[in-house]
């Protein structure tokens, strides 16, 4: 467990100059009409989830170079994601991985009571081979041309279902890395087809107050051409299924420029937009850290979100999706979180009266530049005192440092073997 003395020495330290911050930051948004404490709360019951796997080290397809400490199964993960949660306040949920994660049903929910955190959707994984399995997955899952392979993936995903049961979850997230490497190697039509007559048989065992959340992404691992490689495909799916499927939008998973923010106002508008996998990337896929290189995008994301906030029905799930390399997960997790929840804040300081006026006038320049003063505003006096009132850290990288945990753990988990490759 985490030492609290190292969190609350800091805490106290700290809040001195934070109150005198929070102060000014209050009185600058009153003159603007906006309550601070108003917008404190929500920021405080704003949550992202965190996958499991993003508390072991990344790799790309060339090494993996294993970090200290690393969790051994999902136990030690559901430790490491509790200290993200306590030190940030903002993470009180973790979306499981199967085969990956799976345990007793009482040991995990028992394990996630100790830090006060639940589960969100569960993945399934038919992208890889797991050991013991009768049908390879190597041509593809749930659109392989195969009907007991496809059998076998439609199966994998119902277990994934019946297992979030016991532990609480209410959705399931599919990706798969179905498609194809040469032009003629599949039929587009066909495969398609089959994938839908796939989705359609998971689709039929979701129980009546779960979501199915279908994820798009344009390549990897298939490297010409992707079954669900597109908001359109996924729009489609997500329609055809039924009310119960939603699209799930990776950041991470769009070529290079691609306007996000309007896949997501697209969505919203048809009610179809299931949640989010946050990231950031400079070339392509969830390799970076939520914010590390646009956080201007993902503030457009958030001023969508925000708009279309009090719709009915309206509640896309948040989860952060992406791959540490170089740095401590924990930290790069808990920096990400806050990264999202900041974005979430200053799309709440828009003034959404004068954006519509502006727009209805043409007014351009004073349009964008009305997005443009939230955005620049420091929002981070009410991050820090949303976590400071929940007695998470108000400087969580810090608390983190300062509390020896990654020391600890590194003395009781046996160093993971360094080699191998494979993004996890
Ligand atoms: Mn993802």
């Amino acid at each position: 467990m985490l030492d609290r003395t190292p969190i609350d020495l800091a805490n106290e330290t700290a809040e001195a100059a934070l109150r005198a911050d929070y102060d000014s930051l209050g009185e600058r948004l009153a003159r603007a009409g906006l309550d601070i404490a108003a917008i404190k709360d929500k920021a405080a019951r704003f949550a992202v989830a965190v996958p499991s796997w993003g508390v072991g080290t990344g790799g790309t397809r060339f090494a993996r170079f294993p970090g200290r400490g690393e969790p051994r199964g999902i136990m030690d993960k559901l430790d490491d994601c509790g200290v993200i949660h306590r030190l940030t306040g903002a993470t009180p949920t973790v979306s499981l991985h199967i085969p990956w994660d799976k345990a007793p049903a009482a040991d995990l929910l028992a394990k996630a009571a100790e830090w006060g955190l639940g589960f969100d959707a569960m993945n399934s994984n038919t992208f890889q081979d797991q050991p013991g399995q009768l049908l390879s997955y190597k041509h593809g899952s749930l659109s392989h041309t195969d009907p007991s392979v496809r059998a076998q993936a439609v199966e994998h995903n119902i277990e994934c279902i019946e297992i979030g049961q016991t532990i609480g979850s209410k959705a399931l997230t599919v990706w798969i890395g179905d498609g194809s490497n040469f032009p003629g190697q599949s039929d587009f039509s066909r495969q398609f087809d089959r994938y839908m007559d796939s989705a359609r048989a998971i689709y039929a065992a979701l129980p009546a107050d779960w979501r199915l959340f279908t994820e798009h992404k344009m390549f990897e691992p298939a490297f010409y051409s992707t079954v669900v490689q597109d908001w359109g495909t996924n729009y489609l799916i997500a329609t055809e299924l039924g009310e119960k499927a939603f699209c799930l939008v990776d950041l991470g998973h769009h070529a290079p420029n691609t306007n996000i923010e309007m896949i997501v106002a697209r969505l919203v508008s048809r009610g179809k937009l299931g949640g989010f996998h946050f990231n950031d990337s400079k070339y392509g896929d969830d390799d970076l850290d939520a914010g590390s290189i646009d956080p201007y995008r993902l503030f457009l994301v958030f001023n969508e979100l925000i708009e279309a906030e009090g719709k009915p029905g309206f509640a896309p799930a948040h989860m952060l999706d992406q791959s540490h390399n170089v740095t401590d997960p924990i930290e790069s997790l808990m920096v990400s979180a806050t990264e999202v929840q900041r974005a979430y804040v200053q799309a709440l300081l828009v003034d959404r009266e004068a954006l519509a006026a502006h727009q209805e006038a043409n007014d351009a320049l004073m349009a964008t530049t009305t997005l443009k003063r939230a955005f620049r505003t420091d929002v981070e006096p009410i991050l820090a005192m949303a976590r400071l009132d929940k007695g998470a850290a108000i400087d969580p990288v810090a608390a983190f440092r300062a509390s020896g945990y990654r020391d600890r753990v590194a003395a009781e988990r046996p160093a993971a073997q360094a080699g191998g490759g494979g993004i996890v």
